[in-house]
């Protein structure tokens, strides 16, 4: 494989770190390396990508991040519009450790990331500045693009959306990820570290996480959840502690009621009581679907 395109005729200057080549839409193109790295936006259509003969097929917001000694190609190509953000590493005069905002491929696979659709709009925005910027020569408008490759460098990690890599969720959909699966296991027992291993997240950096936003751990979460609804159970249905026990993810009611009695200083038969001289209608069906 001999094609290898060089610097000097995709920069427009010979000191300029980075610079844009739009590509609208991007026709088939033959395997070949660079002088220089690149980072891929895809924006619409779809193609066939192949990065270090792995194919992708590519479409509206994925991201790939081609290193200079990596080799890659586009067939197949549907109304394939892409932006290639160009850039020299040696060139770039910010103290910035890009090797922690720029991710580099592994051994067995080149990377390729998943924006979301706000990620994408944002990233669209700088693109759209850093493409105008780069036509200068000019010191501060070197810097300026230089800036803006920063900027979209943080976007691009603020907002990676990859279901084969979720510990790079932006933390508020870990969150939200979390929040949904405690919500929905009232009724069984949680088990978080299984959670963490099947989304491929980190059981420490989650737990500390979900302290900072809410002050509590996720078991305390769920139990608060539950005891909420066992709550409601006792006020609502004339159904046995048991069967309210078990509807709340509790497999043995004296536990149950332990836990229950310590939380509210009631055992849940009383706090029924409280209950039965107010309005409720008697003999309101146990149903508790
Ligand atoms: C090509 C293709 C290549 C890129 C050059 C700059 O059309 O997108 O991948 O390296 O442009
Ligand atoms: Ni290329």
């Amino acid at each position: 494989m001999s094609l290898i395109l060089q610097r000097e005729d995709y920069f427009p200057g010979d000191t300029l770190p980075v610079t844009v080549a739009e590509r609208l839409p991007q026709p088939s193109f033959p395997a070949h390396r660079h002088t220089f790295s690149e980072i891929v936006i895809v924006w619409r259509g779809n193609g066939l990508h192949v990065h270090n003969d792995r194919p992708w097929l590519v479409t509206c917001g994925d991201v790939f991040f081609i290193q200079d000694d990596d080799c890659h190609s586009y067939d197949s190509v549907h109304d394939l519009v892409l932006d290639n953000i160009l850039y020299c590493r040696d060139r770039f005069s910010l103290g910035i450790d890009w090797a922690q905002l720029i991710p580099a491929r592994t051994a067995e696979s080149p990377v390729c990331w998943r924006l979301t659709t706000r990620g994408l709009a944002l990233a669209r925005g700088v693109v759209t500045q850093l493409e105008r910027e780069c036509r200068k020569n000019d010191p501060l408008s070197i810097q300026l693009a230089e800036a803006l490759f920063l900027q979209l460098a943080l976007i691009l990690r603020r907002h990676v959306y990859a279901a084969d890599r979720p510990w790079a969720l932006p933390e508020g959909e870990q969150l939200d990820l979390l929040m949904s699966a405690l919500q929905g296991s009232i009724d069984r027992p949680f088990d978080l570290a299984g959670f963490c291993q099947q989304n491929q997240l980190s059981e420490r950096a989650l737990k500390q996480l979900f302290r900072q936003h809410t002050g509590m751990t996720p078991s305390h979460y769920l139990r608060q959840l539950q005891l909420c609804q066992a709550k409601y159970l006792l006020r609502t249905r004339e159904c046995l502690i048991s069967e309210i026990a078990a509807r709340c993810g509790f497999d043995d009611s004296n536990y149950f009621s332990a836990v229950f009695v310590r939380e509210t200083g009631l055992s849940p038969s009383a706090w029924r009581q409280q209950f039965i001289a107010s309005a409720r209608p008697a003999g309101l069906p146990c149903r508790l679907t």
